[in-house]
C-alpha cells in the first residue's frame, strides 16, 4: 500500500506514522506531506528517510490511501483532488462529517457501511470516539434515551501551543498570540469556538451529533460541555446515560468488558478508574466509576478515558484504513 499522511509533521501526524509502524500496516510507499515550509525536509519511517512533498505532488502520486489530520480548511480544499485520482482519504477534521454522503466511522460500531466507492471518510472527533465506544454496545442492549456528557479534555487537542504553555516552553514568545487562553493552573470552559445560536461551542455540538451518525440513532437525545484541562495523557468524560429499559450493573460491566477496544478498570475497593495520566499512549477506551444515578430511574453514570491522540484520532484513522484493505475496498 501507498499511503499519503497529510499533516506529517502535526502532533495527530506523528501519532499516525507512529501507529502505521507499530502496528505493521502493509506499507510500500510513505508519502509525507506538509506545509510549503516544511516541503524538501525528511521525516524517518521504519529506519528510512522519506522527503516531505508539496499537496499537489501527494495527489500526483496516485497513493492508494491519504489519511488527512490538516484541519477543516485544507481537507475541504485537498480530500477531493485525492478521490478524483482514485486515492481514498480519511480525514481528522470536522469537514466532513455530517455531510450526509459522507461516512463517519469508528470501525468497532459502523464499518460495515464502506464501501469501495466511498473515497472520502471521515474521522470522528477524538471525544465522540471514546464516548460511542462506551454508548453502542449499552444502547443495543438496553436503548440509550438521553446522554448528558461533561468532558476534561487534554491540552494535546487544542495543539502544540497551548501545551507549550502549559509546559512553560513559550519564554520570549508572547503568550498571548500563541495561545490566548488561561490554560496553565486553570480549567477553561472553551473547546473550539462558540456558536452564536445555540452558546455552544463547537466541540459541544460535535458531541450532540456526531454520536446519532455513527450508532444509527437519530432519536437519541445528547447535551455536551466540553473543558480544557491542564493535562496531556488524554480526554476524560463524566457521563449520565438514561436507557429505555432498566439495567442490571453486573450485566453492564459483562458487557463493556466484553466489547473489544473498552478497557473495564473498576473497583472502588482498590481505587482502581480510569486516568489520563495512565492512558497516554495506549489505544483502548477505558471505563469505570460505573454506578446507578440515584436521582432517577434507568439512569447510569459512569467515567470515559482515552488517549485524544491515539483512539481518539491516529488509531482509529488507522484502524479504518486497515479495515479497507482487509475487505478489499482500496487499492
Ligand atoms: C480538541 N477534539 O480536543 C478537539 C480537536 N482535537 O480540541
Amino acid at each position: 500500500m501507498r499511503i499519503a499522511v497529510v499533516g506529517a509533521t502535526g502532533m495527530v501526524g506523528r501519532v499516525m506514522l507512529q501507529v502505521l509502524e507499530e502496528r505493521n500496516f502493509p506499507i510500500t510507499e510513505i508519502i509525507p506531506v506538509a506545509s510549503e515550509r516544511s516541503v524538501g525536509k525528511t521525516i524517518e519511517y521504519r529506519g528510512k528517510e522519506y522527503k516531505i512533498v508539496s499537496m499537489q505532488d501527494a495527489v500526483e502520486t496516485r497513493a492508494d490511501i491519504a489519511i488527512f489530520s490538516a484541519g477543516g480548511e485544507t481537507s475541504k480544499q485537498w480530500a477531493p483532488k485525492f478521490a478524483e485520482v482514485g486515492t481514498t482519504v480519511i480525514d481528522n477534521s470536522s469537514a466532513w462529517r455530517m455531510d450526509p454522503d459522507k461516512p463517519l466511522i469508528v470501525p468497532e460500531i459502523n464499518a460495515d457501511i464502506l464501501t469501495k466507492e466511498d473515497k472520502i471518510i471521515a474521522n470522528p472527533n477524538c471525544s465522540t470516539i471514546q464516548l460511542v465506544m462506551v454508548l453502542n454496545p449499552l444502547h443495543i442492549k438496553y436503548g440509550v434515551k438521553r446522554v448528558v456528557v461533561s468532558t476534561y479534555q487534554s491540552v494535546t487537542g487544542t495543539g502544540k501551543d497551548a501545551v507549550e504553555q502549559l509546559n512553560g516552553e513559550i519564554e520570549g514568545r508572547d503568550v498571548a498570540k500563541v495561545y490566548p487562553y488561561q490554560i496553565f493552573k486553570n480549567a477553561l470552559p472553551h473547546c473550539d469556538v462558540f456558536d452564536e445560536e445555540t452558546g455552544y461551542t463547537k466541540e459541544e455540538l460535535k458531541l450532540t451529533k456526531e454520536p446519532r451518525k455513527i450508532m444509527r440513532v437519530e432519536e437519541m437525545n445528547i447535551t455536551a460541555t466540553a473543558v480544557r484541562v491542564p493535562i496531556q495523557g488524554g480526554h476524560s468524560e463524566s457521563v449520565n446515560i438514561e436507557f429505555e429499559n432498566d439495567f442490571n450493573l453486573a450485566d453492564v460491566r459483562k458487557l463493556l468488558s466484553e466489547q473489544d477496544g473498552v478497557t473495564l478498570q473498576d473497583n472502588p475497593d482498590t481505587n482502581t478508574y480510569p486516568m489520563a495520566f495512565y492512558s497516554e499512549g495506549k489505544d483502548d477506551v477505558f471505563v469505570g466509576r460505573i454506578r446507578r444515578d440515584l436521582s432517577q430511574p434507568n439512569t447510569l453514570n459512569c467515567w470515559i478515558v482515552a488517549d485524544n491522540l491515539r483512539k481518539g484520532a491516529a488509531t482509529n484513522a488507522v484502524q479504518i484504513a486497515e479495515y479497507l484493505v482487509k475487505n478489499n475496498l482500496v487499492g
